[in-house]
């Protein structure tokens, strides 16, 4: 009997939560980020309702670019405790379906229901129980993705978006999703999907088409790994790495509060090599990172980023880690403290330090 897993994932989350706490804001164009300034603003779009994805904005867009393109859109400021508040909510509430449970992010989760549900009508109902659920507690739209494997299941739930439920079963998975952009597939994004378009792979079926082999070749590690999921190939389990550790994170405050670049990197590599000398030595992968920073006065922010698959890789997380810091528009402040985290951890005794994520621009 195949697996059945459900990835659930929250519509436009920080947008949906300030619409919740403002109904007059439902169904208008609501975007989460920097200030705007009239399109002089700097920083970026961290997520927009639906109605403003219309305009084509989406999550990392310079918000001044929003702006261009969405004038009259209501630009909010984030609320970082509320989301994080609502995001325990949601987990308890989900994990409450199976114990096969696994959180990825900030909204985001699997859990397998194989010893729950029988058959796919009782995943209909199960996954609509879910959602309202999240409806009655949290005020908040989830969608739900099914399938037999993990990454299937991601996919699923991106087709399911907004707010609805979609099964990739055994027999219809290929069908169903060989009309679509390979964009859908995590990790293949605006950036990566150029060179796959370049070398004539635009759908998804074009990759189920095409010898594994081949994909190799065009593509390296990651193209195989892209094969074998769009194939239905993914043994990975839904389970956390550990009961106990869910991150592993250093931080350190400044001798004098500084903003001196070379001061603030050489102190986020220091940490990265601490961090890297025990995630190596226990073969820890990770998925997000994590990047904080507390300026003068104790204000303190944290910025993440989730890769679609599981990595180790130190200067990566380096790469990350400064894109991160690049968000932070209020350059002037001087910093008090800086950390990192790595998050989504997974045991793999194979890992080796490679980039398998080459193809994928953070
Ligand atoms: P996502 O689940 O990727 O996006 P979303 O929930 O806003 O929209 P969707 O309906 O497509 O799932 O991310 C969850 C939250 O994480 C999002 O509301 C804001 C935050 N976020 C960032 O801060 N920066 C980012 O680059 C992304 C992608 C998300
Ligand atoms: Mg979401």
């Amino acid at each position: 009997m195949n697996r059945i897993i459900l990835h659930c994932d929250l519509d436009c989350f920080y947008a949906s939560i300030e619409i919740r706490d403002n109904p007059e804001l439902l169904g208008k164009p609501v975007i989460i980020g920097a200030d705007p300034k009239e399109g002089k603003g700097r920083g970026v779009v961290l997520t927009c309702s639906y109605e403003a994805r219309e305009f084509g904005l989406h999550s990392g867009m310079p918000i001044s670019q929003a702006y261009q393109r969405c004038p009259h859109g209501i630009y909010l400021r984030p609320h970082f405790e509320k989301y994080s508040k609502a995001s325990k909510r949601v987990m308890q509430i989900i994990k409450k379906y199976s114990d096969k449970f696994q959180q990825v992010g900030i909204d985001e989760s699997y859990i397998d229901v194989s010893n729950i549900c029988f058959n796919y009508d009782e995943v209909t109902q199960l996954a609509e129980q879910i959602r309202r659920d999240i409806q009655d507690n949290v005020g908040v739209n989830l969608s739900v993705g099914c399938s037999f494997t993990k990454s299937l299941a991601k996919i699923s739930s991106g087709i399911a978006k907004p707010n609805g439920i979609s099964i990739l079963k055994p027999e219809n998975f290929k069908e169903k999703l060989k009309n679509l952009d390979i964009t859908r597939i995590p990790g293949i994004g605006k950036k990566s999907k150029i060179h796959y378009y370049k070398k004539g792979i635009k759908k998804i079926g074009d990759i189920i088409a095409i010898p594994p082999h081949k994909m190799f070749e065009k593509f390296g590690k990651y193209g195989k790994w892209v094969w074998n999921i769009v194939n239905g190939f993914d043994n990975r389990k839904v389970k956390e790495f550990s009961k106990g550790r869910k991150s592993v994170s250093t931080e350190r405050t400044f001798f004098t509060d500084t903003n001196n670049f070379n001061v603030i990197f050489s102190r986020i590599e220091d940490l990265n090599e601490r961090l890297h000398d025990l995630v190596i030595r226990k073969h820890i992968t990770y998925k997000t990172i994590t990047l904080k920073i507390r300026f003068e006065g104790f204000e303190t922010f944290t910025r993440s980023k989730t890769l679609p698959f599981p990595i180790q890789d130190k200067k990566k997380v380096i790469d990350i880690a400064l894109k991160l810091y690049d968000e932070f528009s209020n350059k002037r402040k001087k910093i008090r403290l800086v950390g990192i985290k790595l998050s989504n951890l997974e045991k793999n005794l194979k890992v080796k330090q490679t980039n398998l994520i080459s193809y994928i621009k953070a």
